[in-house]
């Protein structure tokens, strides 16, 4: 009998606030449900993916690049490629017209009824180009009425067009707030454009910070939804974006989220340049789970592309490009993507009670276990992924409180034209090391055991499930078989329960 401990980074177990699933009455989290938020509140993020940790399950959102130039220059930003503030660097967008923007819209609502978010987010800044922003908005909402809008901003230029945000409907707006300090502040900006003059160094950043936090107040004042984005920079402003997130709390931000810096040298940015590296997945997590009090934070965000089509997690661009939508017949069933969406109403409705039920005796049992897993998901909140084909597993943490999306890790599909690869396997073990389990759909005898080696137990006894009511009820079991010393697991700080590692 053996059993082998694989080291897992020290992790603080986080309590009932913003459970997944409404498992703890909160009003906190991404994750908060139906019942944790003001019935208005409810309303506007019920469905958008990046708002609601449960709506990023069912609901996909897309971008329209309709917006190339900036009035900023980010170090983390290499101006030939799309605005890295809300979307990955390294990409380029089809840059496209209002009216291509609205014609691809259609299309892609037509064929994907998941649809239900239109966000700009560059690739500049939405608001350095407001004719063709607001432009894109009002041919959207003239043709498509109950597609919600979103706005991806650096913040400079937002005090003036908060009314005009307003007029538009647009009741969902990101700002990208990186420190409210100039002095930390000049090593993230070289300059800034504010009123048809370039300023730079501690002067550009002071205006910027007070833009930002201007227009952050003007829009809550009106009741406009804003999420902050701040991409974490470490040794720049990693310890000061606590200082951040109070600021932005302070003045009624509805979400926070902190997103790592991508900073590969060769997309040629600044920092790219001159060796500034990004944080660990370990460092991300430590500063979100400071901020994270009673402040909603995100933490399913995909940091996608300014031109990105799909679900959170799959970029379905490739088949909505302008020459594909130019060739299609869009047919925009405004009944059928209402049944859709009633449809996933029922479904979060039955996996909500499923979980409550599946909650019951768990409180008692749990102690204060906390253990991570892994699961395969290409959607809908159910275990539906096979494990080769999986480019991503979704990581929650299970505590006396239920089940709590904590993550995600991407991975190179294992599965390579139906043979697997070792080379990968290993990668994807160590993507997912600190995971007790991986939940999956399916998966080879081969990467099982492989898997069971380095300690992580592959489940596929819950295959087309829901996950949170999955991963309770097997991690009752798991508690119980750690009881009879089936399954054995490390015991760290503050008395909170670790990986398990499996007897064979
Ligand atoms: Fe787009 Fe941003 Fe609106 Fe979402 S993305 S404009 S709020 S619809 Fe979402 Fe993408 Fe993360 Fe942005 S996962 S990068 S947070
Ligand atoms: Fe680049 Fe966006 Fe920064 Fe402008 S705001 S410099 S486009 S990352």
């Amino acid at each position: 009998m053996q059993a082998r401990i694989i080291p897992i980074f020290e992790h603080k177990p986080v309590g009932g606030c913003g459970a997944t699933g409404g498992a703890g009455k909160s009003s906190c989290g991404s994750a908060a449900g139906k019942g944790d938020l003001p019935p208005e509140v409810w309303e506007k993020v019920k469905n958008h993916p990046c708002y609601s940790e449960q709506a990023h399950h069912h609901f996909a959102r897309m971008h329209v690049a309709v917006a190339p130039a900036c009035n900023i220059q980010c170090h983390y930003c290499n101006r030939k490629y799309d605005c890295s503030n809300e979307s990955r660097p390294g990409v380029v967008s089809e840059k496209l017209t209002p009216e291509l923007a609205a014609k691809k819209v259609l299309a892609v609502a037509a064929e994907i009824p998941q649809l239900t978010v239109v966000g700009i987010a560059g690739p500049g800044d939405a608001l350095a180009n407001p004719e063709k922003t607001f432009k894109t908005f009002q041919l959207i909402q003239s043709s498509a009425p109950d597609i919600r809008l979103c706005l991806s901003t650096n913040g400079l230029a937002l005090p003036d067009y908060v009314q005009t945000i307003q007029d538009f409907n647009v009741d969902h707006v990101t700002i990208t707030i990186n420190m409210t300090d100039p002095e930390v502040g000049e090593r993230i900006y070289p300059w800034i454009f504010y009123k048809h003059k370039r300023w730079t160094g501690r002067d550009a950043a002071k205006i910027l910070a007070e833009r930002q936090m201007e227009g952050l107040e003007m829009l809550t004042a009106k009741g406009i939804l804003v999420k902050v984005n701040s991409v974490m920079i470490p040794g720049v402003n990693d310890d000061h974006l606590v200082a951040v997130n109070q600021a932005v709390k302070s003045r009624g931000a509805f979400l926070h989220n902190i997103m790592p810096l991508i900073s590969e040298p060769e997309h040629g940015t600044h920092y790219g340049l001159t060796g500034q590296r990004g944080p660990s997945a370990q460092e991300l997590k430590a500063l979100q789970d400071k901020c994270e009090g009673d402040m909603n934070l995100m933490r399913h965000c995909r940091q996608c592309r300014a031109d990105a089509v799909g679900l959170l997690g799959e970029d379905r661009s490739q088949e909505f490009t302008t020459d594909k939508v130019a060739a299609m017949e869009v047919n925009y069933d405004a009944d059928a993507r209402k049944a859709y969406q009633a449809f996933v109403e029922k479904e979060r409705e039955d996996q909500q009670a499923a979980m409550q039920a599946e909650l019951a005796g768990l409180a008692e049992e749990a102690g204060h276990a906390n253990v991570l897993v892994a699961v395969a998901t290409k959607g809908s909140g159910r275990i539906n992924e096979h494990f080769g084909h999986a480019g991503e597993f979704q990581v929650f943490e299970l505590t006396a409180a239920g089940a709590k999306f904590v993550g995600h890790r991407r991975v190179d599909h294992y599965c390579q034209g139906g043979y697997g690869e070792e080379e990968t396997l290993e990668t994807v073990i160590s993507a997912i090391n600190d995971c007790a389990a991986v939940f999956v759909a399916k998966i080879g005898l081969c990467p099982k055991k492989d898997l069971e080696q380095a300690g992580i137990e592959a489940v596929e006894e819950y295959a087309h499930q829901y996950i949170e009511q999955s991963l309770v009820a097997w991690f009752k079991g798991y508690l119980a078989r750690l009881r009879s010393g089936e399954a054995v697991a490390v015991e760290r700080g503050q008395g909170s329960l670790r990986q398990g590692a499996f007897v064979a």
